[in-house]
């Protein structure tokens, strides 16, 4: 396949826009037609009208990625066996930290899918103009923004996104609203979704219902060689249950705000984007769950009540020029990324009670890249790149008080005297840390007939610690959602991750039959992995609370390991008919450790989806079938469970009632299977219907309903 270069100026295609209020605007557009394969996968929701209320669901259906799920809004992106911080999430050119140590507001949660318009993952190597830390890949989420008009005088257009589902009785209501001409379009967007506790042929995974709003407002500029926007956006999230972790959302609150800028002309294009967000959450472990019990009186033990203020902050830059050559392209930039975390644990019934469990933990991200895209031959492609990361990370001092009685003996006073030795030995650490990353990597491309691309790749990309790796500091499951169940505390001088990877693929595309298959293989020295701490006051004051009831035993501290990932991942498509199409994605990757004889915890089990699509005059028809295999492939270290395989089919219809209006109906798990989410980790909520700290199980049959209405 040959990627094409959009070159605004140089020449004029314009694209006429079809004379409907909801059409592209107009565009100048050149190609320069440089060698390359099939690098990104891209899903319209606009298209796909898809079910679920949290973007990174989609996930599920695309090569090599995948999903960690902690609650219905709690979905931690996965790529080729990598998860979490590990993957860079951009939404519209925005990184966001969320608020919570646990990721409960995971980056793509501040994506809903009322308001998504593309979820785009790099298959493979990440060119390293897309983002900072790539080390695991990257994933776009860009929201519908609307359209420019064609005229001078302006027009109210919008569109309406109604939703409704029978396996948490959810339902979603959004508005898109906008007031635009030629130049100018000024923007809005309302969304109120809420769900109940989920199904499952066994019962109800509780807690799992949700409440959220939405509310966004934008400007954006169009004239000539200029665009310009500014957008703002607030995220009230209230109950959200996420049974895989110790509490559940009480609150998210966050005030996004992003900008961008970008001038084209002649052979340049320049783009500055700044963006930044203020995010504020609470969680507890009494108010949509049982409370913890005392183990004699089985009553609520009210000194065992937690809930957990947590905030963030976050802001970015980035200035970035392409230049348009005659055998492609040159890119440069300068990008920076500053997040700021705190985080306080309390008890409701007892004031003195508190941990810091972060303060002021700062994580400061400086990067500069250059990068080359070029033609080397009629045939040959070559696309590569370097850049430098600084990453400077520090904290503040911490404290607490378990002993908020101010009792003179017994178990609060041991506890509280571990606690003060623990915070001695934080306090007195080196805790200022700075990292100097180098990043590259090049992608070949060998066009060797029409049909058949071939394609090699190989890259170094780093990553330093996240801000709980360095700076947890009593054992805790602040684990940015790793949902284990273990207790971890942190390292500050963790050395940054280094992976070396190299990738192989072919793009073969013959008409009626297309495939795209990639085999990849990726080394990653000092990768960071919670391993047994030998931290004698962590392992004593964790065995006292697992005596207590609270927690597991022998907590992990987060080391520098050595691992190393390889699988392949694959999709196609064949076109039985005009109007049938066979489609397959299959994803199998291997994770280990490769200082020790261990299995990476969390790795997705493999799988393959068949889909067969029927497209009809107005409308689609989609059979799936989504096949896991057995993981037996588990961490020793993350006291992993092993899962079953299993198998479930779906199956959807997209009408277009008319030229404005679109409704897709489905049924999910048609033939309500009872399985097991090797990637929904473990229950931790009282639950009668599902065993304490047994896996989470597989949704039920969902049917629902899903309706775009643009006017
Ligand atoms: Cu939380």
């Amino acid at each position: 396949m040959k990627a094409a270069i959009p070159i605004l100026g140089l020449a004029f295609l314009p694209v006429i826009a079809p004379n409907i209020s909801f059409s592209q605007a107009p565009q100048n557009i050149r190609e320069i037609v440089v060698v390359g394969v099939q690098d990104t996968h891209t899903i319209v929701t606009d298209d796909t009208l898809v079910a679920p209320a949290d973007t990174a669901q989609m996930l599920r259906m695309m090569p090599g990625a995948n999903i960690n799920k902690n609650g219905e809004l709690t979905g931690i992106a996965q790529y080729r066996g990598m998860f979490g911080d590990r993957i860079q999430v951009s939404v519209d050119g925005a990184q966001i930290s969320g608020a919570g140590p646990n990721s409960m507001d995971a980056p793509l949660s501040y994506a809903p899918v009322a308001l998504l318009q593309s979820l785009t993952i790099n298959r493979g190597i990440t060119p390293v103009s897309a983002g900072q830390e790539t080390i695991g890949g990257f994933v776009k989420a860009q929201t519908y923004s609307g359209e420019f008009t064609d005229s001078n005088d302006f027009s109210f257009n919008g569109r309406t996104y109604f939703g409704a589902q029978s396996v948490n009785e959810g339902t979603v209501a959004s508005g898109f609203f906008s007031l635009a001409n030629r130049n100018h379009i000024f923007r809005s967007f309302v969304m109120n979704e809420s769900a109940d506790d989920l199904d499952f042929p066994g019962g109800t995974i509780a807690p799992t219902e949700y409440e959220r709003e939405r509310f966004d407002l934008g400007y954006g500029y169009k004239k000539g060689d200029h665009a310009f926007s500014v957008d703002f956006a607030r995220n009230n999230t209230g109950d959200a249950g996420t049974p895989a972790l110790p509490m559940d959302i009480l609150s998210i609150d966050s005030d996004l705000f992003r900008s961008r800028y970008n001038w084209t002309s002649g052979d340049y294009s320049v783009t500055a984007e700044l963006f930044g967000s203020d995010n504020s959450h609470d969680m507890t472990n009494f108010h949509l769950r049982r409370p913890p019990q005392n183990a004699t009186t089985m009553a609520a033990d009210p000194m065992r009540f937690r809930q957990t203020y947590a905030v963030s902050d976050n802001v970015g830059f980035s200035l970035k020029l392409e230049q348009f050559v005659a055998n492609g392209s040159w890119q440069y930039g300068v990008d920076g990324y500053f997040t700021e975390h705190d985080a306080e644990i309390t008890n409701p019934n007892a004031a003195a009670f508190y941990i810091d469990n972060f303060n002021g933990s700062t994580r400061d991200v400086l990067g500069v890249f250059a990068e080359r895209s070029l033609s080397l031959s009629d045939s040959l492609g070559l696309d590569a790149g370097v850049r430098f990361n600084r990453v400077s990370t520090d904290t503040g001092n911490i404290s607490a008080n378990l002993n908020p009685m101010n009792m003179m003996a017994g178990m609060p006073v041991m506890m509280n005297n571990m606690a003060a030795m623990l915070a001695n030995q934080f306090n007195s650490k080196d805790l200022s840390q700075q990292d100097n990353n180098i990043d590259w990597f090049a992608r070949f491309s060998v066009e060797t007939d029409n049909d058949l691309t071939w394609y090699a790749g190989a890259a170094r990309k780093t990553r330093s610690a996240s801000y709980q790796e360095r700076y947890l500091w009593i054992p805790m499951e602040s684990s940015g959602g790793l949902a284990d169940g273990k207790t971890y505390i942190g390292t500050p001088d963790l050395d940054a991750e280094v992976a070396h990877e190299l990738e192989l693929g072919f793009d073969w595309e013959n008409g009626d039959f297309n495939i795209y298959p990639r085999l990849f293989y990726k080394e990653v020295s000092d990768y960071i992995q919670g391993t047994p701490t030998t931290n004698m006051t962590a392992n004593q004051f964790s065995m006292m609370m697992s005596n207590m009831g609270i927690g597991l035993p022998n907590p992990l501290q987060f080391t520098n390991t050595e691992a190393s990932f390889y699988g392949m991942d694959v999709e196609s498509d064949f076109a039985l008919s005009d109007r049938v199409t066979l489609r397959a994605v299959a994803s199998m990757v291997r994770g280990q450790r490769d200082d020790i004889n261990d299995d990476l915890y969390r790795i997705s089990p493999d799988n393959i989806i068949l889909a067969l699509d029927y497209r009809g005059n107005n409308w689609m028809a989609s059979l799936e079938s989504l096949n896991y295999a057995d993981q037996n492939r588990i961490s020793a270290t993350n006291v992993e469970q092993k899962t079953d395989g299993y198998s479930i089919m779906n199956l959807s219809a997209r009408i277009n009632i008319t030229d404005t209006a679109v409704l897709r109906i489905g049924v999910e798990n048609m033939l309500d299977e009872e399985y097991l989410d090797h990637l929904a980790a473990y229950n931790r909520a009282y639950n009668p219907d599902i065993a304490t700290r047994s896996r989470m199980p597989g949704l039920g049959r969902n049917f629902y309903g899903r309706m775009m209405w643009y006017f």
